[in-house]
């Protein structure tokens, strides 16, 4: 399963390089797609699967009237006032959106054919299937099908597609999203063409499940289902297709309360400025870094595994760890209180990691999800009462992907359980929430307000990321900001419109807003400005921000300059540290 992409001529998966280390490059890759949607939840943050519809047609009126906002507005009157989780719109989850088994004619027949694909006697259990089969002797070997699919009726939604397939011989294609096809494509007029699909599909395999989420634009159109093959030679059926919907529609924003109180912001600064974190503490960096760069802030990742699929799943091996970055975390926020820097505990790499998909596994499974929560109830008891520490950062970029099982909280339920659990034993330091789709703006559509006190919500910040990462792993170069990326003129008001899904949280439950992660590629053309206009807006908006990263993968260094292939730091300081230092100076100090 893969996301959506607006990228590549077949629906590329975006990659990029956050490095672990300076020597371990490791590979993610990040949806921008700006449409999420989340599922219902009660106020334990598990999906409440069984809601009646008039509950939910009562809260939507409660929305309509402003009455709920009054009574989120009345709370947050008094910080600390816990915000509450309510239940999303989205009466739709779950509901089916399409199952094609292949034995109906009529259903056949809205299938394009080529002379490589037919309909086989071969399915899955069965009955009917569609075999598609591209001879080795081809050069550029490609059979696809395709079926047209309304989804006007989806629009601003996010549905999980499955099909059964099986392979033989299918030869490795060169990029990952050839091979075995299986996608969702239409076209946006806001955001472009919109490719969805699986990748890294190939080999000989028994039938088995595929399956992708595709998040559907607000303005989609033309909606095509593919199934084939893509400059991969060998033989591959497909049978048994069903599409649900994942998440319904975003929830409508109460209206923001006139003359509201300030949010809980868990410090009293003016503004938290900072950095992200090497991924080893020396006391020079920080030192340097809160003596010399006057920040007063730094989001320490506890990290290993960044891009890897199936990691963390030894639970032993996975404390072991997590043991020994904690005692590098006691000697940074030692450090962090002699140089006067602020400390966010960010659990980068939950207990489960990620699967192939980049969605997080113990949004799937119990066993993980236990673990993280005692995770955190550890992480708690120790830095409980800790002056450094600003606050517990629950978990990195969370990617949902397909829905949760039953009985297992989503990505906003994990979090309220790891939330609870630490104010059973620390009442007092904020806990920072992220959002869904890699803790995008596009996330911030579908998150509620969590039933927790002391509460701040985080947003990372890498749009436009053909823009941000160019370069990282062979993606294309040269692309100047301001200016046309992706076909679509870029400044500081797209910027602006991109975050709005943020601001409009912020606004409509007097949240705190921190910006976690935001960066741009040192050799990105006109990368200072885009930083610059970024925490213009940024301060306008009153969000404290941790740019990413510091003496991490040179990659993101402000102080290396643009060529690539230069690792040493620049002799003068570059423009983007200049920025960045200008900004510091107006730090005050813890
Ligand atoms: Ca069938």
């Amino acid at each position: 399963m893969s996301m959506c992409s607006s990228h590549g001529p077949q629906g590329r998966a975006r990659h990029s390089v956050r490095a672990a280390s300076f020597v371990n490059q490791t590979r993610r890759a990040r949806s921008d797609a700006p449409y999420l949607v989340h599922g219902l939840k009660d106020d334990s943050g598990n999906i409440m699967r069984t809601i009646s519809l008039s509950c939910l047609a009562a809260f939507a009126a409660l929305c309509a009237t402003g009455a709920m906002g009054d009574r989120h507005m009345a709370a947050a009157a008094t910080p600390p006032a816990p915000t509450r989780i309510g239940p999303a719109l989205g009466s739709q989850l779950g509901s089916v959106v399409l199952r094609i088994d292949f034995e109906d004619s009529a259903e056949r027949a809205k299938w394009s054919q080529t002379p490589r694909t037919r309909w086989v006697n071969e399915g899955h259990g069965g009955g009917t299937a569609l075999r598609v089969e591209a001879p080795a002797t081809e050069k550029s070997p490609t059979a696809m099908v395709s079926r047209a699919l309304d989804l006007t009726a989806y629009r601003g939604m996010q549905l999980h597609f499955t099909c059964k397939a099986k392979a033989e011989k299918v030869t490795q294609p060169p990029e990952p999203y050839n091979g075995v096809k299986f996608m969702l494509h239409f076209k946006s007029p806001s955001l472009g063409p919109r490719w969805c699909n699986v990748s890294q599909v190939h080999g000989t395999f028994d039938w088995k499940e595929l399956s992708f989420v595709a998040a559907i634009s607000d303005d989609a159109e033309d909606g095509e289902l593919d199934l084939g093959l893509q400059n991969s030679t060998g033989t591959v059926w497909f049978d048994d297709i069903a599409g649900v919907v994942a998440r319904g529609a975003p929830p409508r924003r109460p209206a923001p309360m006139a003359n509201a109180p300030p949010p809980f912001k868990g410090h009293e600064l003016p503004r938290l400025r900072g950095v992200m974190s090497p991924n080893t503490f020396r006391d020079e960096d920080l030192r340097v870094l809160g003596v010399e760069w006057r920040a007063n802030l730094i989001r320490w990742q506890i990290t290993r595994n960044w891009g890897k699929p199936n990691t963390d799943l030894d639970l032993a091996d996975y404390d072991r760890w997590i043991e020994s970055e904690l005692a590098d975390l006691d000697q940074a926020l030692a450090a962090c209180g002699r140089y006067g820097i602020k400390a966010v505990v960010d659990l980068h790499s939950p207990p489960g990691g990620r699967y192939e998909d980049n969605s997080v596994r113990m949004f799937h499974e119990a066993l993980y999800q236990e673990h993280f929560v005692q995770v955190w109830e550890k992480i708690a008891r120790r830095y409980k009462g800790h002056a450094a520490v600003w606050g517990y950062d629950l978990v990195n970029e969370p990617v949902q992907g397909a829905p949760s099982p039953p009985g297992i909280a989503d990505w906003l339920g994990a979090q309220v359980k790891a939330a609870k659990a630490i104010r059973a034993i620390d009442r007092e330091t904020p806990i920072i929430i992220e959002a869904d789709d890699w803790d995008s703006p596009a996330g911030f559509r579908y998150l509620m307000p969590v039933d927790v006190p002391r509460v701040i919500y985080q947003v990372h910040m890498y749009w436009p990321h053909s823009f941000t990462h160019q370069g990282v792993h062979g993606s294309r170069t040269g692309i100047a900001y301001p200016g046309v990326i992706d076909g679509r003129p870029c400044d500081r008001e797209a910027l602006r419109r991109y975050l709005q899904p943020v601001r409009e949280f912020q606004l409509a439950y007097n949240a705190h807003i921190y910006c976690g992660e935001f960066s741009a590629i040192r050799w990105a053309p006109g990368a200072a400005q885009y930083l610059k206009d970024c925490i213009d807006l940024f301060e306008r908006y009153d969000w404290d921000w941790s740019y990413h990263a510091y003496r991490e993968w040179d990659g993101w260094s402000l102080e290396h300059g643009p060529d690539p292939k230069d690792h040493r730091p620049t002799a003068t300081p570059t423009d983007r540290k200049g920025l960045l230092l200008d900004w510091f100076a107006k730090n005050k100090k813890p």
